[in-house]
């Protein structure tokens, strides 16, 4: 009766203690639905702090735009943003995807018309899009254009032209 009592207890607390870590370990569950799970790690590459954050201010997650132009306004915290070719710690340029996914992380971004570099430093953009359906994502890159270990990068959003 006291032995089965005992191991109750432990089985118990073993189960609490792993539920702690998993939650622990996944900060962000938000975003982390949002992509399908490419690689976080990338070996060689700048490193980037685990709290950095980009998201996209403007335009919201299904916005409707009237005639195609607009500004997108590129959020970061934690992390600065500096114009491409200087090797600050902690900081990089905004890159705009656009209607594709993102590019592998152990390459230089593409530079096209679906990545779009900002690399003088710049945090809102004007972007002019054809009527219909279009998906934006930002992806942080370093000084030589290249995303961070782990990769910095926004919630993939949908917004409609017409
Ligand atoms: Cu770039």
């Amino acid at each position: 009766m006291l032995g089965a009592l005992a191991v109750t207890s432990v089985g118990l607390s073993t189960r609490v203690g792993a539920q702690n870590a998993a939650s622990a370990s996944k900060p962000m569950p938000s975003t982390a639905t949002a992509s399908p799970a490419p690689p976080t790690h990338v070996a060689g590459a700048t490193p980037s702090p685990s709290n950095a954050l980009c998201y996209i201010i403007w335009p919201p997650d299904g916005a409707v735009i009237s005639g195609g132009k607009l500004w997108v306004r590129m959020g970061l915290r934690n992390m600065g943003v500096c114009p491409k070719g200087f090797n600050v710690p902690n900081t990089g340029h905004h890159h705009l995807i656009v209607d594709t996914d993102l590019p592998p992380f152990d390459q230089e971004i593409p530079s096209d018309r679906q990545h779009l570099h900002y690399g003088a430093g710049q945090t809102d953009a004007r972007l002019e899009l054809a009527p219909g359906k279009h998906t934006l994502q930002l992806l942080l890159g370093d000084a030589n254009h290249r995303p961070h270990d782990p990769p910095v990068y926004s919630k993939k959003i949908t917004v409609l032209v017409r």
